[in-house]
């Protein structure tokens, strides 16, 4: 099934999610759910809240060198944590809670995940380059923060004014 996508300014994508406890029937659903929502969004990674779900779960797809998906590169983390990060990097960004709108944004190069699967097993994984950027970006989404957040006061200026626009045009 497709879930709506919410989208900036609503005010549910500033909540914190809450850790999973149950990894049930109920939750593998979720996440199927999830996944096809994504794709047939032309998403790369998408958090639970984006649909409505306050809980600290993601899933991320990394296209392939000619920018196909593959599921069996999905995906699943539930209940994060960052452990190492190194180095910085600057990499053009967009969310489908924010449609159109592509920005630079700073990130961690490379980092270490702790994190769970849709059965609660823990796994450890090195990432760098787009996935290391992704899991980043949609870690901000289960603390509530989205990627505009990290713009200069003047892009983010910038930025209102021009989804201000671009929301009146769609009306
Ligand atoms: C850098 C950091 C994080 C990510 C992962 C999350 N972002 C996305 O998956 C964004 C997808 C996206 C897709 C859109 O739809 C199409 O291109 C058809 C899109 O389109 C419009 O806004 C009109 C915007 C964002 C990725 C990269
Ligand atoms: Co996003």
């Amino acid at each position: 099934m497709i879930l709506p996508i919410i989208t900036y300014p609503n005010k549910q994508l500033k909540a914190l999610s809450s850790e999973v406890t149950h990894f049930d029937e109920r939750l593998h659903l979720f996440l199927d759910n999830m996944f096809e929502t994504m794709i047939s969004s032309n998403g790369i990674g998408l958090a639970a809240i984006q649909v409505a779900n306050p809980i600290r779960a993601l899933i991320l797809c990394i296209p392939d060198e000619e920018g196909n998906q593959h599921k069996e590169n999905l995906i699943e983390i539930i209940n994060p944590v960052i452990h190492t990060p190194r180095g910085t990097v600057l990499y053009q960004e967009g969310c489908l809670s924010v449609p159109g709108f592509y920005e630079d944004v700073e990130r961690y190069e490379s980092l270490t995940l702790h994190y769970q699967n849709r059965h609660g097993e823990t796994s450890i994984l090195h990432a760098t380059d787009l996935l290391a950027i992704a899991i980043q970006h949609e870690i901000d989404h289960l603390d509530g923060k989205l990627f505009i957040e990290k713009l200069s006061y003047n892009r983010r200026k910038k930025f209102e004014k021009e989804y201000k626009r671009a929301l009146k045009e769609k009306k």
